[in-house]
This record gives C-alpha cells, structure tokens and sequence, in this order.
C-alpha cells in the first residue's frame, strides 16, 4: 500500500525532491557566504566542511510508519522537517553559536525551533546543535517556503556521532547482555570528546589572547 500509495504520487514526490534540493542549495551558499566573510582576519575558516543529505526514500517511510502520519506527499512536506538536511562542520564550538545567530539573523530565514544538544546534551553523550529553518526558493512562477534540519557540530561532536551511527544508532542492542557495557563505553567516548572539544576552545582562546597582546605591545 505505501508503495502504491508513493507510486501513485511519484511526480509529485519527485518534484518535492527537487524543491527540497534548491532549498539545500540555498542554505549550503548561505553558510559559504558566512564562512568567507568570517575568516577575514582570523588564520582558519570558523566551517571545516559542510555535509548535506536528502532523506531516503526507505528512511521517509520509516519515520511515516514511526510517526503515524498517511503516506501521501502533502503529509510528507506538512509533518517531516528533516527532508532536507545540512550538517555544518566547525572548528570550534563558539563558532557554532556565532554561525547559528548569524544565520537566524538574517531575514528570509525563519527559525521554527532549536534544539541545543550541546548545552544539553542526550543521555547517550550526543551533542549538536539542531535547528529548523524555514526559507524561501525562487521557481519560474512562484516562491515556496521550504523546512531545512540544519546540524551544527565540532569535529569531535560529528567524530563521535559518525561512528556512534556506524555501529549502534537505530540498531536493536537492547536484548544483549553486552547492551549496558556497550552504552558506557559509548557514553565514556561522548565525554572524552566533550572534555577535548572544552580544551581546544581554551587553549584557541589562550592564542588568541597571546595574539592580542603582541599587537598591543
Ligand atoms: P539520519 O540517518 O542522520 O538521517 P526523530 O527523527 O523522530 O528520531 P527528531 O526529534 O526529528 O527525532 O530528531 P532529533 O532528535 O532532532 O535528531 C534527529 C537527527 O539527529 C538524526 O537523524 C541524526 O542525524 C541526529 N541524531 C540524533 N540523535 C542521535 C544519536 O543519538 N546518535 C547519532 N549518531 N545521531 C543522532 P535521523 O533521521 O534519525 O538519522
């Protein structure tokens, strides 16, 4: 029936597609346009990569089925936010709060809700700061808004979340035995990762203060 029901709609699913691939394409320039403008007069690019990801077809039915919302295309744009998403990469975690605000500042961009996961981080040691943006995509005739998930992370943040996908997330481990050993270790990982992310902020903060001071003196 979902098939059926996806097939039935197939040019329709395809063009939401392409609108949630403009809408990526949008986002990605804007993070561009921010990342040039904030290495001016710093040594490094405050984004390290940009990652971005169209949700597949078999994980949209999963979060339907999950969620119990009708398998239809209008369903699909109205309840699922995370179609389009854009994973942004940072040095440094300053660097993700300054990128966010500037982000929301900006005034085609509507920020419809922010999760901090790194203030407060999930009890697995996930950490990343998560938002949804709502912008607007230029067509021949028309301008349509369009839901983007934008992950903001360090490196350490996406090393841990990267591997954590890899060999745990959405598996069920719950049966085994191994499954709280399996969680302490991941959790001891989190915290390992945090506690490094902490120390490189500092020691950046201390350069940057030692940098100071030179062009004072
Ligand atoms: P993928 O494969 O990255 O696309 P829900 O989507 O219903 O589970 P919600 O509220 O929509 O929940 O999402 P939330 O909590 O904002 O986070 C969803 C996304 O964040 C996930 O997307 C992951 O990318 C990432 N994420 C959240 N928690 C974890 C975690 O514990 N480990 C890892 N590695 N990533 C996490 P998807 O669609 O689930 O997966």
């Amino acid at each position: 029936d979902i098939i059926k029901n996806i097939r039935s709609d197939a040019s329709e699913y395809g063009r939401l597609m392409a609108y949630y691939r403009c809408a990526i394409m949008e986002v990605e320039t804007k993070f561009n346009v921010l990342n040039v403008e904030l290495s001016r007069g710093r040594e490094s690019n405050p984004i390290e990569t940009i990652k971005s990801r169209l949700k597949s077809p078999e994980s949209i039915v999963e979060k339907l089925q999950r969620k119990n919302i009708p398998m239809d295309v209008a369903s699909i744009e109205k309840n699922l936010f995370d179609i389009a998403g854009v994973r942004v990469i940072c040095a440094f975690q300053e660097d993700i709060y300054m990128l966010a605000d500037s982000l929301a500042k900006q005034d085609d961009v509507k920020v419809l809700e922010v999760k901090d996961y790194i203030k407060h981080p999930k009890d697995n040691g996930y950490r990343s700061l998560h938002l949804i943006v709502e912008i607007p995509i230029f067509l021949l005739n028309e301008k349509r808004f369009m839901k983007v998930e934008v992950q903001l992370r360090t490196i350490a943040m996406d090393f841990w979340a990267s591997l954590e996908h890899k060999i745990r997330y959405k598996k069920n481990l719950q049966m085994y035995d191994e499954y709280s050993e399996i969680s302490d270790r991941l959790k001891q990982c989190a915290d390992q990762s945090a506690a490094l992310d902490n120390m490189m902020d500092e020691t950046h903060k201390m350069i940057i203060g030692l940098k100071k001071r030179n062009e004072e003196e």
